[in-house]
Protein backbone atom coordinates (compact mmCIF):
# COMPACT_ATOMS: atom_id res chain seq x y z
CA UNK A 1 0.00 0.00 0.00
CA UNK A 2 0.90 3.57 -0.59
CA UNK A 3 1.70 5.42 1.73
CA UNK A 4 -1.41 7.63 1.87
CA UNK A 5 -3.60 4.83 2.50
CA UNK A 6 -7.48 5.12 1.59
CA UNK A 7 -10.48 5.23 4.00
CA UNK A 8 -11.30 1.63 2.81
CA UNK A 9 -13.98 1.64 5.50
CA UNK A 10 -17.37 2.15 3.73
CA UNK A 11 -16.95 0.01 0.69
CA UNK A 12 -18.84 -3.06 0.80
CA UNK A 13 -16.90 -4.84 -2.02
CA UNK A 14 -18.73 -7.43 -3.82
CA UNK A 15 -17.86 -11.25 -3.87
CA UNK A 16 -15.05 -10.27 -1.23
CA UNK A 17 -13.91 -11.22 2.31
CA UNK A 18 -14.32 -7.30 3.61
CA UNK A 19 -12.74 -7.73 7.09
CA UNK A 20 -9.68 -9.86 5.80
CA UNK A 21 -9.11 -7.77 2.52
CA UNK A 22 -9.46 -4.67 4.28
CA UNK A 23 -7.09 -5.71 6.96
CA UNK A 24 -4.68 -6.59 4.64
CA UNK A 25 -5.09 -4.88 0.79
CA UNK A 26 -2.30 -6.53 -0.44
CA UNK A 27 -3.80 -6.58 -4.22
CA UNK A 28 -4.78 -2.36 -4.89
CA UNK A 29 -4.05 -1.52 -8.45
CA UNK A 30 -3.65 2.15 -8.85
CA UNK A 31 -3.61 2.55 -12.97
CA UNK A 32 -3.77 0.46 -15.89
CA UNK A 33 -2.25 0.22 -19.35
CA UNK A 34 -2.19 -1.92 -22.19
CA UNK A 35 -0.90 -5.52 -21.07
CA UNK A 36 -0.45 -4.15 -17.33
CA UNK A 37 -1.66 -2.80 -13.74
CA UNK A 38 0.43 -0.47 -11.63
CA UNK A 39 0.13 -1.46 -8.35
CA UNK A 40 -0.14 1.01 -5.04
CA UNK A 41 3.45 0.00 -4.54
CA UNK A 42 4.30 1.20 -8.00
CA UNK A 43 5.49 -2.09 -9.78
CA UNK A 44 3.74 -2.76 -13.39
CA UNK A 45 1.81 -6.27 -12.69
CA UNK A 46 1.09 -8.25 -16.11
CA UNK A 47 -2.97 -8.67 -16.16
CA UNK A 48 -3.06 -12.48 -17.09
CA UNK A 49 -7.06 -12.20 -16.82
CA UNK A 50 -8.18 -8.75 -18.47
CA UNK A 51 -9.64 -7.92 -15.32
CA UNK A 52 -12.47 -10.15 -14.97
CA UNK A 53 -12.33 -11.60 -18.78
CA UNK A 54 -13.29 -8.25 -19.68
CA UNK A 55 -10.57 -5.92 -20.62
CA UNK A 56 -9.88 -7.84 -24.14
CA UNK A 57 -8.25 -5.05 -26.28
CA UNK A 58 -5.74 -3.93 -23.18
CA UNK A 59 -6.18 -1.27 -20.58
CA UNK A 60 -6.52 2.22 -21.13
CA UNK A 61 -7.07 2.16 -25.14
CA UNK A 62 -6.90 6.04 -26.11
CA UNK A 63 -9.59 5.79 -28.91
CA UNK A 64 -12.29 4.39 -26.19
CA UNK A 65 -11.68 6.88 -23.76
CA UNK A 66 -12.44 9.79 -26.82
CA UNK A 67 -15.58 8.26 -27.89
CA UNK A 68 -16.46 8.40 -24.45
CA UNK A 69 -15.69 11.55 -23.90
CA UNK A 70 -17.52 13.04 -27.37
CA UNK A 71 -20.31 11.08 -26.53
CA UNK A 72 -20.50 12.75 -23.38
CA UNK A 73 -20.51 16.24 -24.63
CA UNK A 74 -22.71 15.16 -27.50
CA UNK A 75 -25.96 13.44 -26.49
CA UNK A 76 -24.92 12.29 -22.58
CA UNK A 77 -28.51 10.18 -22.34
CA UNK A 78 -31.76 9.90 -24.08
CA UNK A 79 -34.74 7.53 -23.20
CA UNK A 80 -35.02 4.36 -25.45
CA UNK A 81 -38.27 3.71 -24.13
CA UNK A 82 -40.58 4.76 -26.80
CA UNK A 83 -37.96 7.30 -27.96
CA UNK A 84 -34.99 6.77 -29.97
CA UNK A 85 -31.57 8.51 -30.85
CA UNK A 86 -28.67 7.22 -33.33
CA UNK A 87 -26.80 4.87 -31.10
CA UNK A 88 -28.10 1.92 -29.80
CA UNK A 89 -29.74 0.91 -33.31
CA UNK A 90 -26.25 1.36 -34.99
CA UNK A 91 -24.69 -0.87 -33.05
CA UNK A 92 -27.09 -3.66 -32.67
CA UNK A 93 -26.97 -3.62 -36.17
CA UNK A 94 -23.07 -4.05 -36.30
CA UNK A 95 -23.60 -6.37 -33.14
CA UNK A 96 -25.38 -8.45 -35.43
CA UNK A 97 -23.70 -8.71 -38.26
CA UNK A 98 -21.14 -10.19 -35.87
CA UNK A 99 -23.14 -12.68 -34.74
CA UNK A 100 -24.37 -16.32 -36.24
CA UNK A 101 -26.68 -15.71 -39.26
CA UNK A 102 -30.19 -15.27 -38.20
CA UNK A 103 -30.01 -13.92 -34.88
CA UNK A 104 -30.40 -10.20 -35.58
CA UNK A 105 -32.54 -9.01 -32.90
CA UNK A 106 -30.34 -7.38 -29.97
CA UNK A 107 -32.08 -6.06 -26.94
CA UNK A 108 -29.46 -3.71 -24.45
CA UNK A 109 -28.87 -4.54 -20.64
CA UNK A 110 -26.24 -3.00 -18.50
CA UNK A 111 -24.46 -6.51 -17.46
CA UNK A 112 -24.27 -10.29 -18.02
CA UNK A 113 -26.85 -11.01 -14.96
CA UNK A 114 -29.56 -8.45 -16.61
CA UNK A 115 -28.33 -10.36 -20.11
CA UNK A 116 -29.25 -13.65 -18.80
CA UNK A 117 -32.47 -12.96 -16.69
CA UNK A 118 -33.23 -11.05 -19.89
CA UNK A 119 -32.66 -13.97 -22.12
CA UNK A 120 -34.98 -15.81 -19.64
CA UNK A 121 -38.15 -13.75 -19.54
CA UNK A 122 -37.77 -13.42 -23.84
CA UNK A 123 -37.97 -17.38 -23.38
CA UNK A 124 -40.74 -17.11 -21.52
CA UNK A 125 -42.94 -14.51 -23.63
CA UNK A 126 -41.92 -16.42 -26.65
CA UNK A 127 -43.50 -19.77 -25.62
CA UNK A 128 -46.28 -17.97 -24.04
CA UNK A 129 -46.75 -16.16 -27.68
CA UNK A 130 -47.65 -19.43 -29.50
CA UNK A 131 -49.54 -20.86 -26.66
CA UNK A 132 -47.58 -22.62 -25.02
CA UNK A 133 -47.41 -20.61 -21.18
CA UNK A 134 -46.95 -24.02 -19.66
CA UNK A 135 -43.12 -24.44 -21.31
CA UNK A 136 -41.92 -22.18 -18.04
CA UNK A 137 -39.08 -24.71 -16.79
CA UNK A 138 -35.47 -23.79 -17.52
CA UNK A 139 -32.81 -26.40 -17.45
CA UNK A 140 -29.36 -25.05 -16.61
CA UNK A 141 -26.15 -26.75 -15.47
CA UNK A 142 -23.83 -27.62 -12.58
CA UNK A 143 -20.42 -25.34 -12.17
CA UNK A 144 -22.50 -22.86 -14.30
CA UNK A 145 -22.23 -19.27 -13.59
CA UNK A 146 -25.22 -17.22 -14.68
CA UNK A 147 -24.69 -13.65 -12.87
CA UNK A 148 -26.64 -12.78 -9.67
CA UNK A 149 -29.54 -12.04 -10.24
CA UNK A 150 -32.59 -14.15 -9.45
CA UNK A 151 -32.77 -15.86 -12.58
CA UNK A 152 -29.11 -16.73 -13.18
CA UNK A 153 -28.70 -17.91 -9.66
CA UNK A 154 -31.58 -20.36 -10.05
CA UNK A 155 -30.34 -21.94 -13.27
CA UNK A 156 -26.51 -21.13 -12.54
CA UNK A 157 -24.81 -24.31 -10.81
CA UNK A 158 -22.92 -23.27 -7.95
CA UNK A 159 -24.73 -23.62 -4.41
CA UNK A 160 -22.59 -20.74 -2.35
CA UNK A 161 -24.32 -18.61 -4.64
CA UNK A 162 -27.57 -19.75 -3.50
CA UNK A 163 -27.44 -21.39 -0.13
CA UNK A 164 -28.06 -17.35 1.52
CA UNK A 165 -30.88 -16.52 -0.05
CA UNK A 166 -33.28 -19.35 0.37
CA UNK A 167 -35.53 -18.09 -2.53
CA UNK A 168 -35.34 -18.93 -5.98
CA UNK A 169 -37.28 -19.33 -9.29
CA UNK A 170 -39.32 -22.58 -9.09
CA UNK A 171 -38.76 -25.08 -11.69
CA UNK A 172 -35.60 -25.60 -12.75
CA UNK A 173 -33.29 -28.22 -12.96
CA UNK A 174 -29.70 -29.00 -14.08
CA UNK A 175 -27.89 -30.59 -16.12
CA UNK A 176 -24.45 -32.63 -15.11
CA UNK A 177 -21.19 -30.49 -15.43
CA UNK A 178 -19.00 -32.16 -18.05
CA UNK A 179 -15.43 -32.21 -15.80
CA UNK A 180 -14.20 -35.33 -15.17
CA UNK A 181 -10.61 -35.56 -14.40
CA UNK A 182 -10.13 -39.15 -14.75
CA UNK A 183 -11.70 -38.76 -18.69
CA UNK A 184 -10.58 -35.74 -19.77
CA UNK A 185 -7.24 -34.61 -17.53
CA UNK A 186 -4.85 -32.73 -20.21
CA UNK A 187 -6.41 -32.68 -22.85
CA UNK A 188 -5.60 -30.03 -25.51
CA UNK A 189 -8.53 -28.38 -26.43
CA UNK A 190 -11.85 -29.84 -26.60
CA UNK A 191 -11.97 -33.10 -24.88
CA UNK A 192 -12.24 -36.14 -26.58
CA UNK A 193 -15.15 -37.50 -23.98
CA UNK A 194 -18.36 -36.22 -22.79
CA UNK A 195 -20.63 -35.22 -25.43
CA UNK A 196 -23.26 -38.34 -24.23
CA UNK A 197 -23.12 -36.19 -20.64
CA UNK A 198 -26.30 -34.06 -23.22
CA UNK A 199 -28.15 -37.00 -23.66
CA UNK A 200 -28.97 -36.56 -19.72
CA UNK A 201 -31.36 -33.74 -21.16
CA UNK A 202 -33.17 -36.43 -22.37
CA UNK A 203 -33.96 -38.41 -19.08
CA UNK A 204 -34.90 -34.77 -17.96
CA UNK A 205 -36.99 -34.07 -20.49
CA UNK A 206 -38.44 -37.92 -19.73
CA UNK A 207 -38.94 -36.71 -16.06
CA UNK A 208 -40.22 -32.93 -16.64
CA UNK A 209 -41.85 -33.58 -20.10
CA UNK A 210 -40.80 -31.40 -23.02
CA UNK A 211 -44.10 -29.81 -22.48
CA UNK A 212 -43.03 -27.65 -19.02
CA UNK A 213 -39.26 -26.80 -20.70
CA UNK A 214 -38.85 -23.63 -22.06
CA UNK A 215 -35.07 -23.52 -22.39
CA UNK A 216 -31.75 -24.75 -21.67
CA UNK A 217 -28.81 -21.86 -21.08
CA UNK A 218 -25.10 -23.24 -21.02
CA UNK A 219 -21.87 -21.29 -21.58
CA UNK A 220 -20.06 -22.84 -24.18
CA UNK A 221 -16.92 -22.61 -21.79
CA UNK A 222 -17.84 -22.58 -18.41
CA UNK A 223 -15.46 -19.47 -17.47
CA UNK A 224 -16.17 -18.52 -13.95
CA UNK A 225 -16.16 -22.26 -12.03
CA UNK A 226 -12.55 -23.28 -13.88
CA UNK A 227 -12.79 -22.94 -17.80
CA UNK A 228 -14.74 -26.11 -18.23
CA UNK A 229 -14.16 -27.19 -21.69
CA UNK A 230 -16.99 -28.28 -23.67
CA UNK A 231 -16.39 -31.83 -25.19
CA UNK A 232 -16.43 -32.03 -28.60
CA UNK A 233 -19.96 -32.63 -29.94
CA UNK A 234 -21.84 -31.92 -26.47
CA UNK A 235 -22.73 -28.15 -27.88
CA UNK A 236 -24.35 -30.38 -30.70
CA UNK A 237 -25.80 -32.64 -29.60
CA UNK A 238 -27.71 -30.32 -27.05
CA UNK A 239 -29.19 -28.11 -29.89
CA UNK A 240 -30.18 -31.63 -31.63
CA UNK A 241 -32.32 -32.49 -28.96
CA UNK A 242 -33.63 -28.83 -27.95
CA UNK A 243 -34.52 -28.55 -31.64
CA UNK A 244 -36.03 -31.71 -31.51
CA UNK A 245 -38.52 -30.93 -28.74
CA UNK A 246 -39.26 -26.90 -29.25
CA UNK A 247 -36.90 -25.86 -26.58
CA UNK A 248 -34.82 -22.89 -26.99
CA UNK A 249 -31.13 -23.04 -26.47
CA UNK A 250 -29.40 -20.14 -24.95
CA UNK A 251 -25.73 -19.66 -24.75
CA UNK A 252 -24.58 -17.35 -22.19
CA UNK A 253 -21.21 -15.80 -24.15
CA UNK A 254 -20.50 -13.14 -21.33
CA UNK A 255 -17.29 -14.42 -21.01
CA UNK A 256 -16.97 -16.47 -24.50
CA UNK A 257 -18.75 -13.45 -26.48
CA UNK A 258 -16.54 -10.84 -28.76
CA UNK A 259 -13.24 -13.10 -29.63
CA UNK A 260 -11.93 -14.71 -26.58
CA UNK A 261 -11.70 -17.96 -28.98
CA UNK A 262 -10.90 -16.52 -31.97
CA UNK A 263 -14.23 -16.28 -33.35
CA UNK A 264 -16.65 -13.24 -32.93
CA UNK A 265 -19.21 -15.84 -30.72
CA UNK A 266 -18.35 -19.26 -29.46
CA UNK A 267 -21.33 -20.25 -31.55
CA UNK A 268 -19.55 -19.92 -34.54
CA UNK A 269 -16.31 -21.58 -33.05
CA UNK A 270 -18.47 -24.84 -32.25
CA UNK A 271 -20.73 -24.68 -35.43
CA UNK A 272 -23.60 -24.32 -33.24
CA UNK A 273 -26.25 -21.62 -33.50
CA UNK A 274 -28.69 -21.20 -30.27
CA UNK A 275 -31.66 -19.34 -30.40
CA UNK A 276 -29.79 -16.31 -28.54
CA UNK A 277 -27.09 -15.51 -27.28
CA UNK A 278 -25.98 -13.21 -24.10
CA UNK A 279 -23.14 -10.66 -24.18
CA UNK A 280 -20.99 -8.45 -21.80
CA UNK A 281 -17.80 -7.81 -20.67
CA UNK A 282 -15.71 -7.32 -23.72
CA UNK A 283 -18.22 -5.53 -26.03
CA UNK A 284 -17.29 -2.37 -24.58
CA UNK A 285 -13.83 -3.60 -23.41
CA UNK A 286 -15.45 -3.19 -19.88
CA UNK A 287 -14.71 0.64 -19.96
CA UNK A 288 -18.68 1.58 -19.36
CA UNK A 289 -20.75 -1.45 -18.10
CA UNK A 290 -22.90 -2.78 -21.51
CA UNK A 291 -24.41 -6.27 -21.81
CA UNK A 292 -27.43 -7.56 -23.89
CA UNK A 293 -29.44 -10.48 -25.46
CA UNK A 294 -29.18 -11.49 -29.64
CA UNK A 295 -32.31 -13.35 -30.10
CA UNK A 296 -32.80 -15.31 -33.51
CA UNK A 297 -35.77 -13.75 -35.78
CA UNK A 298 -38.60 -16.23 -34.94
CA UNK A 299 -38.08 -15.34 -31.33
CA UNK A 300 -38.68 -11.98 -31.97
CA UNK A 301 -41.35 -12.29 -34.85
CA UNK A 302 -43.31 -14.46 -32.35
CA UNK A 303 -43.48 -12.40 -30.03
CA UNK A 304 -44.45 -9.52 -31.77
CA UNK A 305 -46.79 -11.28 -33.58
CA UNK A 306 -48.70 -11.96 -30.77
CA UNK A 307 -48.49 -8.34 -29.21
CA UNK A 308 -50.73 -5.47 -29.57
CA UNK A 309 -48.23 -2.72 -29.01
CA UNK A 310 -45.45 -2.96 -26.74
CA UNK A 311 -44.22 -6.38 -27.70
CA UNK A 312 -42.11 -6.88 -24.53
CA UNK A 313 -42.82 -5.27 -21.08
CA UNK A 314 -39.18 -5.35 -20.11
CA UNK A 315 -35.77 -2.58 -20.28
CA UNK A 316 -33.81 -0.98 -18.49
CA UNK A 317 -33.21 2.79 -18.04
CA UNK A 318 -30.21 2.68 -19.61
CA UNK A 319 -31.09 0.31 -21.98
CA UNK A 320 -28.99 1.62 -25.05
CA UNK A 321 -27.27 4.09 -23.11
CA UNK A 322 -25.65 6.41 -25.86
CA UNK A 323 -22.24 6.62 -23.61
CA UNK A 324 -21.95 2.65 -23.16
CA UNK A 325 -23.02 2.68 -27.40
CA UNK A 326 -20.41 4.47 -28.08
CA UNK A 327 -17.75 2.76 -25.87
CA UNK A 328 -19.05 -0.54 -27.92
CA UNK A 329 -18.52 1.45 -31.02
CA UNK A 330 -15.05 2.25 -30.61
CA UNK A 331 -14.36 -0.77 -28.82
CA UNK A 332 -15.90 -2.92 -32.19
CA UNK A 333 -13.44 -0.35 -34.21
CA UNK A 334 -9.78 -1.71 -32.06
CA UNK A 335 -11.41 -5.36 -32.62
CA UNK A 336 -11.79 -4.94 -36.33
CA UNK A 337 -9.07 -2.53 -36.97
CA UNK A 338 -6.27 -4.62 -35.43
CA UNK A 339 -7.36 -8.14 -36.23
CA UNK A 340 -7.91 -9.16 -32.71
CA UNK A 341 -10.17 -12.07 -33.02
CA UNK A 342 -7.35 -13.41 -35.96
CA UNK A 343 -4.70 -12.84 -33.63
CA UNK A 344 -6.30 -15.00 -30.72
CA UNK A 345 -6.72 -17.70 -33.22
CA UNK A 346 -3.13 -17.27 -34.00
CA UNK A 347 -1.61 -17.12 -30.64
CA UNK A 348 -3.84 -20.12 -29.90
CA UNK A 349 -1.21 -22.67 -30.21
CA UNK A 350 1.15 -20.99 -28.45
CA UNK A 351 -0.60 -20.56 -25.77
CA UNK A 352 -1.66 -23.75 -25.57
CA UNK A 353 1.80 -25.56 -25.70
CA UNK A 354 3.23 -22.97 -23.25
CA UNK A 355 0.29 -23.80 -20.67
CA UNK A 356 1.12 -27.46 -21.10
CA UNK A 357 4.65 -27.03 -20.41
CA UNK A 358 3.55 -26.78 -16.45
CA UNK A 359 2.31 -30.79 -16.94
CA UNK A 360 4.42 -32.15 -14.44
CA UNK A 361 5.15 -29.68 -12.23
CA UNK A 362 3.94 -30.49 -8.41
CA UNK A 363 -0.08 -30.86 -7.49
CA UNK A 364 -0.62 -29.99 -11.12
CA UNK A 365 -3.36 -32.49 -11.78
CA UNK A 366 -4.82 -30.79 -15.13
CA UNK A 367 -4.11 -28.40 -17.87
CA UNK A 368 -7.02 -26.82 -19.84
CA UNK A 369 -7.35 -24.26 -22.75
CA UNK A 370 -9.62 -23.30 -25.82
CA UNK A 371 -9.03 -19.69 -27.55
CA UNK A 372 -7.14 -17.85 -25.13
CA UNK A 373 -8.67 -19.17 -22.00
CA UNK A 374 -6.69 -21.47 -20.03
CA UNK A 375 -6.93 -23.12 -16.39
CA UNK A 376 -4.29 -24.84 -14.29
CA UNK A 377 -6.16 -27.21 -11.91
CA UNK A 378 -3.46 -27.87 -8.56
CA UNK A 379 -4.73 -31.03 -6.07
CA UNK A 380 -6.01 -29.19 -3.07
CA UNK A 381 -3.81 -29.53 0.27
CA UNK A 382 -4.96 -31.76 2.16
CA UNK A 383 -3.78 -30.45 5.17
CA UNK A 384 -4.94 -26.67 5.03
CA UNK A 385 -8.20 -27.45 2.96
CA UNK A 386 -9.62 -26.59 -0.77
CA UNK A 387 -8.44 -23.23 -2.42
CA UNK A 388 -5.67 -22.86 -0.28
CA UNK A 389 -3.28 -23.66 -3.49
CA UNK A 390 -4.49 -21.18 -5.41
CA UNK A 391 -4.87 -18.76 -3.06
CA UNK A 392 -1.14 -19.10 -2.66
CA UNK A 393 -0.60 -19.44 -6.51
CA UNK A 394 -2.12 -16.43 -7.15
CA UNK A 395 -0.05 -14.89 -4.13
CA UNK A 396 2.92 -16.16 -5.38
CA UNK A 397 2.61 -14.98 -9.14
CA UNK A 398 1.88 -11.33 -8.03
CA UNK A 399 5.33 -10.98 -6.26
CA UNK A 400 6.75 -12.17 -9.49
CA UNK A 401 4.49 -9.35 -11.07
CA UNK A 402 1.96 -11.16 -12.93
CA UNK A 403 -1.62 -10.94 -11.88
CA UNK A 404 -3.66 -14.44 -12.18
CA UNK A 405 -6.94 -15.42 -10.34
CA UNK A 406 -8.03 -18.53 -8.71
CA UNK A 407 -11.04 -20.55 -8.79
CA UNK A 408 -10.98 -22.83 -5.49
CA UNK A 409 -7.26 -24.71 -6.80
CA UNK A 410 -7.48 -24.30 -10.81
CA UNK A 411 -6.07 -20.93 -11.71
CA UNK A 412 -7.78 -19.16 -14.48
CA UNK A 413 -6.09 -17.19 -17.27
CA UNK A 414 -7.83 -15.20 -19.92
CA UNK A 415 -5.05 -12.42 -21.00
CA UNK A 416 -6.25 -9.51 -23.48
CA UNK A 417 -5.94 -10.16 -27.15
CA UNK A 418 -2.91 -8.19 -27.77
CA UNK A 419 -0.73 -10.36 -25.15
CA UNK A 420 2.69 -11.12 -26.73
CA UNK A 421 4.23 -13.96 -27.04
CA UNK A 422 6.73 -13.18 -24.42
CA UNK A 423 4.39 -12.65 -22.14
CA UNK A 424 2.83 -15.52 -22.23
CA UNK A 425 6.23 -17.13 -21.51
CA UNK A 426 5.64 -14.32 -18.09
CA UNK A 427 2.81 -15.19 -17.06
CA UNK A 428 3.96 -19.52 -17.40
CA UNK A 429 7.40 -18.68 -15.91
CA UNK A 430 5.48 -17.03 -12.81
CA UNK A 431 2.88 -19.59 -12.40
CA UNK A 432 5.60 -22.36 -12.62
CA UNK A 433 7.80 -20.42 -10.04
CA UNK A 434 5.14 -19.68 -7.49
CA UNK A 435 3.41 -23.79 -8.21
CA UNK A 436 6.79 -24.94 -7.34
CA UNK A 437 7.13 -22.54 -3.88
CA UNK A 438 4.24 -23.73 -2.49
N1 LIG B 1 -22.70 -14.99 -17.34
C1 LIG B 1 -21.44 -15.42 -17.31
C2 LIG B 1 -21.06 -16.62 -18.12
C3 LIG B 1 -20.48 -14.76 -16.55
O1 LIG B 1 -19.22 -15.21 -16.51
C4 LIG B 1 -22.19 -13.21 -15.89
C5 LIG B 1 -23.10 -13.92 -16.66
C6 LIG B 1 -22.67 -12.01 -15.15
O2 LIG B 1 -22.17 -10.84 -15.68
P1 LIG B 1 -22.12 -9.50 -14.78
O3 LIG B 1 -21.74 -8.44 -15.78
O4 LIG B 1 -23.48 -9.28 -14.25
O5 LIG B 1 -21.11 -9.74 -13.70
C7 LIG B 1 -20.86 -13.61 -15.83
C8 LIG B 1 -19.89 -12.84 -15.00
C9 LIG B 1 -15.10 -14.70 -11.69
C10 LIG B 1 -16.11 -13.70 -12.16
O6 LIG B 1 -14.80 -14.69 -10.49
C11 LIG B 1 -16.92 -14.03 -13.22
C12 LIG B 1 -17.89 -13.12 -13.63
C13 LIG B 1 -18.03 -11.91 -12.99
C14 LIG B 1 -17.20 -11.59 -11.93
C15 LIG B 1 -16.23 -12.50 -11.51
O7 LIG B 1 -14.60 -15.49 -12.50
N2 LIG B 1 -18.70 -13.50 -14.69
Amino acid sequence: MSAKKPDLESFWMPFTANRRYKADPRIFFESAAGMHYTAADGRRILDGTAGLWCVAAGHCRESIAEAVARQLRTLDFAPAFQAGHPLPFALAGRIAALAPEGLDQVFFTNSGSEAVDSAMKIALAYHRARGNGQKRRFIGRERAYHGMNFGGISVGGIVRNRRQFALMLPDVDHLPHTHDLQKMAFSRGEPDWGAHLADVLLRLIETHDASTIAAVIVEPVAGATGVLVPPKGYLRRLREICSKHDILLIFDEVVTGFGRLGSPFAAQYSAVVPDMITFAKAVTNATVPLGGVIASRPVFDAIADAADGIELFHGYTYSGHPVACAAAQATLDIYQNERLFDRVRELAPRWESALHSLAGEPHVVDIRNIGLLGAVELAPDAKKGAGARGMAVQSGCFTHNVFVRPVGDSIVLSPPYIIEPGQIDEIVAALRAAIRAI
